[in-house]
C-alpha cells in the first residue's frame, strides 16, 4: 500500500510542556532565551496537540489519509532522558496510536525530532559518543510499548540540520557555533540511529527507516572554484548522511575536516545496520559558490527565477525529480525503497472575510511536487509514500508562528483549526487515487 499523509512533530504541536511528568528539552531552554527565536515565541503551548489530539485525528481522518507520521517527545518519555520511564508520557503515544488505527491510518513515529532532553544536553548532547547508546535505550523503551501496533518507525529527523543549525551555526538548539568542528554530532546521531535500529528490532519492530534532508546543489557557474565548493556542500549536506547509512563508508572530507578522531572500528558497520527505506525530506534546491570569509567551504548564492514561499525559499517541483533519479543514479542498488517522509511551504495564509483560506499557491506547490514525484517513478525510482508537511500550521523552531506550513489553519489565540483549500485538494486528490487504485486491483 501506497503512504499518504501528512507530518508533524511533538515540539511544534505538542505543547503541554510541563504537564504529566515531561522533561525539559533543549528546545524549552532556548526557545526561553532572548533573541533565540523570532518575537521570543516558544513551544510551551504550540498547537496544543497534546489535549487536541482527537479533534487533530478527526481532522486526518477527513483528509482520508492512510498513514500519519507524528514525532515522540523523547522527555516526555524519559523526563532525564535516561532511567525512570514516565509512564503517563508513554499514555499519551498509546492512545494516540490507538485513535488512529480505529481511523485506519498507519502510525509512523519518528524518535528524534530535536527535542533532546535538557540532562543529555548538559552532559554533552549528541558531541557526547554516549548519547548514540542512551538514545537505543530510549528506543527499546517506546518500542516495547507500541511496536505489538506500529509496523513503521523512523529513527532520526534530519540529522543534517539538526548539526548544522544547532551545533554548526547556532540557530536552533542546543545553540552552539562550532562550524566544522560541530561534525562528531553528526557521527554520534548517526551511531545512535544504528544502535536503535537493532534495538527496535529486538523490541519487534517490523519497518525502521531514518530521515534525511537531502537537497540538489547546483553550482553557482562553471569556475573551478565554484564546482569544488558544490561538490564540498553536496558531500556535507547530502553524502555525509546517506554513504554511511548506505555504503558503510564516509565520503572524502579531508580537504577540509582533516580527522575524523571520533570515528572507531565497528562505529560505521553499525550506522549501516540495514533498513527497509531512506525517508526524504525535500523542499528546494540550492546554489552554491565559492567560500567567503566564514570559515566554511562554500558560500549559499541563492536560487533564483523561481516563485518563492513566505519563508523566501525556492519553489522547484522538479527538483524533486531531480533528487529521487540522482539518488538512484548515486546508490543504484543500495538505496532501499523511498518515502517522502516532508514536502510542503510556508505562505502567508489570512482568512477572508467568510473564514475560508485560499491557499491556491500552497494547491500548486503540491500538484508541482507530485507530479515530479511521480515521474521519478516513471524513471524508475521506488518511492513507497508521501507526506505533506505539516497537517497543522505550527512552530516553525526559530521563526516561531511566523510561518504557516499547515493543510489546516491554526489561529493560535483560539486554537480554532480551519480547514484551508489545500485540504479539501488534498481529500479530492486523496479519493482520486483510492479510485485509482480500486479500479487497478
Ligand atoms: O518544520 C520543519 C520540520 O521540523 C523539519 N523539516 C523542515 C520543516 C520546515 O522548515
Amino acid at each position: 500500500m501506497f503512504l499518504w499523509g501528512t507530518a508533524t512533530a511533538a515540539y511544534q504541536i505538542e505543547g503541554a510542556a510541563r504537564e504529566d511528568g515531561r522533561g525539559v528539552s533543549i528546545w524549552d531552554t532556548f526557545a526561553h532565551e532572548p533573541g533565540r527565536t523570532r518575537d521570543g515565541h516558544t513551544g510551551d503551548v504550540a498547537c496544543d496537540h497534546y489535549h487536541r489530539w482527537r479533534e487533530d485525528v478527526a481532522l486526518m481522518s477527513g483528509l482520508g489519509l492512510n498513514a500519519y507520521r507524528f514525532s515522540i517527545a523523547w522527555p516526555r518519555v524519559l523526563a532525564q532522558g535516561r532511567g525512570e520511564v514516565n509512564a503517563r508520557g508513554l499514555d499519551f503515544y498509546d492512545r494516540l496510536v490507538d485513535a488512529l488505527l480505529a481511523a485506519g491510518i498507519q502510525p509512523v513515529p519518528t524518535l528524534f525530532h530535536w527535542d533532546l532532553p535538557q540532562a543529555l544536553e548538559d552532559r554533552g548532547g549528541w558531541l557526547n559518543r554516549d548519547t548514540a547508546a542512551v538514545f537505543a535505550e530510549y528506543a527499546a523503551t517506546v518500542a516495547g510499548r507500541l511496536a505489538d501496533r506500529v509496523p513503521l518507525w523512523i529513527t532520526l529527523n534530519e540529522p543534517f540540520v539538526h548539526m548544522a543549525y544547532g551545533y554548526a551555526m547556532g540557530l536552533h538548539a542546543p545553540g552552539h557555533l562550532l562550524l566544522t568542528d560541530a561534525l562528531p554530532a553528526a557521527h554520534h546521531q548517526l551511531l545512535g540511529h544504528g544502535l536503535a535500529v537493532q534495538a527496535l528490532r529486538a523490541a519487534g519492530a517490523r519497518q525502521v527507516a531514518l530521515t534525511n534532508n537531502c537537497t540538489p546543489v547546483w553550482p553557482a557557474s562553471q569556475e573551478e572554484a565554484d564546482l569544488r565548493a558544490a561538490e564540498a556542500y553536496d558531500v556535507l549536506h547530502n553524502r555525509l548522511f546517506n554513504d554511511p547509512l548506505l555504503l558503510g563508508k564516509y565520503p572524502d572530507m579531508s580537504a577540509y575536516i582533516p580527522t575524523l578522531d571520533f570515528l572507531r572500528d565497528g562505529d560505521l558497520a553499525t550506522i549501516a545496520t540495514p533498513i527497509d527505506a531512506l525517508g526524504i525530506n525535500y523542499y528546494n534546491p540550492t546554489r552554491i559558490a565559492a567560500p567567503t570569509a566564514d570559515g566554511l567551504p562554500f558560500a549559499d548564492a541563492g536560487v533564483t527565477g523561481f516563485p518563492t514561499t513566505a519563508f523566501g525559499w525556492p519553489v522547484v517541483p522538479d527538483g524533486l525529480r531531480e533528487l529521487l533519479t540522482g539518488l538512484k543514479a548515486r546508490y543504484d542498488t543500495a538505496l532501499p525503497p523511498i518515502l517522502i517522509t516532508e514536502n510542503g511551504c510556508s505562505q502567508d495564509d489570512v482568512p477572508a472575510d467568510d473564514g475560508t483560506i485560499e491557499d491556491t499557491a500552497r494547491v500548486a506547490f503540491l500538484e508541482g511536487h507530485l507530479a515530479a514525484m511521480r515521474q521519478a517513478m516513471a524513471e524508475g525510482v521506488d518511492v513507497r509514500g508521501y507526506f505533506a508537511w505539516s497537517l497543522l500550521d505550527n512552530f516553525e523552531w526559530a521563526e516561531g508562528y511566523h510561518q504557516r506550513f499547515g493543510l489546516v489553519h491554526v489561529d493560535f489565540a483560539t486554537q480554532r483549526r480551519t480547514p484551508k483549500r489545500s485540504y479539501h485538494w488534498f481529500r479530492e486528490f486523496l479519493k482520486a487515487q483510492n479510485r485509482t487504485q480500486n479500479t487497478d486491483t
